[in-house]
């Protein structure tokens, strides 16, 4: 093997697995509570492009440790010989079953990968550790130790001082939180482990940097497409001349409403694919009753970070439109925001609420028939409120690590979007939404949505969320 090949090693349960799903983008390593989820080595190739970058292998915990020593330190002989001991501790057992868990985790090792091993900076340090930190010495592989604190962060100082005594490099490392930036610092520090691995492990941090830069602009074209087809889409039915037509309406909104939403989970699942997050378990409010005050009441915007200027700005926005033309807004717009202050956060939420989704028109047909159409929706807002949606998910998605399986809840994510958007990135959006409503099929405006999003994007990614 050419790539760098690091073992995941320690104390059952301590995150090793958890370790191999961040750092190989992998949500299909077996993570679990209880002690002993892993029991065979396995190993997880990280690839960009099908090129392998580096390959994790997830090894089970040890288990017999002390006893492990004690057999090859009744073998020694000098330290020049403890990574043939080793071998002879694997030759000698490894179809036994009294170390099997110590034969299947150091073989990687002494077939040529380094070591990663893992503690739990949540737990005191003991004794009990010494005889894995010295094993692992006596294989003589490049060692790297890494302290996950699985739920405090207490005990991290003692642990430092006691594995800086047998690893080269120590370092905090949250498996279930890590973003991409503490990956690829981390990456840079297998580089210190080993002078040959350093020049491969900078080609896969720039793979990876790369790589990063493609996924968010990927994410950016799902997302615009899927924005494009919301704000275009248009349902109709054609109605013989007896059927009540107001009995109708509501089954063509229903219908109307459903398709939003499934091309909204849709995007959402395919942004969740960019990311290699195959199996999310996504909790998230439905592109709500808009039209009812749901998704554009003041709480709605507020929860998207839209700050209450913010909101009355948008208030404007949408107000204007219904009485005329958009640009001519700027110019009224003081007058308005003034009223709209002056009446209070009532008025501008009436006024967001103001504009149905939903308009639905009925044309007249020949022999007496009619056509019933929704869409497509001239509101305002519901592009922006979409696409804040979507951003949110994303920045989640994109700094959720391969370790995390718990449930992603949107809106209790809402919290950590920190960074509102700008003023001039309201603007472009809302220049783009005009222009893809202006045309059907309008590729360059969609064009230049992809771009917007992708800068947007890499400003989030800049911040932490
Ligand atoms: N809160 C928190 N939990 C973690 C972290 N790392 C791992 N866990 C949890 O700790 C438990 C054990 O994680 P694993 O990654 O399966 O640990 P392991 O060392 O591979 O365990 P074995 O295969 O049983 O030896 C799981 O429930 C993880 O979700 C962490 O950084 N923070
Ligand atoms: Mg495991």
């Amino acid at each position: 093997m050419s790539e760098p090949v690091f073992a995941v090693v320690g104390h059952p349960n301590k995150g090793k697995s958890s370790i191999v799903a961040t750092l190989a983008h992998d949500d299909s390593v077996a993570v679990g509570r209880i002690p002993g989820t892993t029991t065979r080595c396995r190993a997880y190739p990280m690839k960009v492009d099908e090129e392998v970058l580096y390959t994790l292998v997830d090894t089970p915990g040890f288990q017999r440790a002390r006893a492990a020593l004690d057999w090859m330190q009744k073998h020694e002989t000098t330290a020049d010989k403890h990574p043939d001991v080793v071998r002879d501790f694997l030759k000698a057992h490894r179809s036994g079953n009294r170390f099997v868990d110590e034969c299947e985790l150091l073989t990687p090792v002494m077939e040529g990968a380094g070591v990663l091993y893992v503690v739990d900076g949540a737990v005191p340090y003991g004794r009990e550790y010494e005889a894995e930190m010295e094993i692992l010495r006596w294989t003589g592989q490049p060692r790297m130790a890494l302290i996950n604190p699985i739920g405090n962060a207490d005990h991290i100082a003692a642990w430092q001082v006691a594995l800086g005594q047998y690893f080269s490099v120590v370092r905090v490392f949250n498996a279930l939180t890590a973003d991409f930036h503490k990956r690829i610092e981390l990456l840079r520090a297998f580089g210190q482990l080993q002078g040959q691995w350093r020049s491969t492990l900078q080609r896969a941090v720039d793979n990876l940097l790369q790589n990063r830069t493609q996924c968010r602009l990927n994410a950016a074209r799902v997302i615009a497409r899927s924005l494009a087809d919301m704000l275009l889409f248009r349902l109709e039915k054609k109605l013989v001349p007896e059927v009540d037509m107001e009995q109708e309406k509501p089954a063509l909104e229903a219908a109307y409403r459903r398709h939003l939403q499934t091309l909204e989970r849709r995007s959402r699942n395919m942004v969740e694919d960019v990311y290699a997050h195959h199996k999310v378990d996504r909790i998230e409010q439905e592109l709500a009753l808009l039209d009812e005050g749901g998704l554009f009441s003041e709480e709605s915007w507020r929860l998207f970070g839209l700050s209450r200027m913010q909101l009355l700005g948008l208030g404007v926005l949408s107000g204007a439109a219904v009485g005329g033309t958009i640009d001519a807004v700027t110019g009224g717009a003081s007058m308005l925001l003034g009223t709209l202050i002056g009446g209070g956060m009532g008025a501008a939420t009436s006024l967001l609420a103001a504009e149905k989704l939903i308009d639905i028109r009925i044309l007249n047909m020949p022999l007496g028939h009619k056509l019933l159409v929704a869409g497509p929706t001239r509101n305002i807002n519901f592009p922006h409120m979409v696409f804040a949606r979507a951003r949110l998910h994303h920045a989640l998605i994109s700094k959720r690590t391969h370790a995390e399986r718990g449930e992603l809840n949107i809106e209790a994510g809402l919290k950590s979007l920190a960074r509102p958007l700008k003023d001039g990135e309201q603007k472009r959006l809302e220049r783009v939404f005009r222009q893809l409503r202006s045309e059907i099929e309008n590729v360059d405006a969609e064009e230049q949505l992809v771009e917007i999003i992708s800068e947007i994007f890499a400003e989030d990614d800049q911040v932490e969320v």
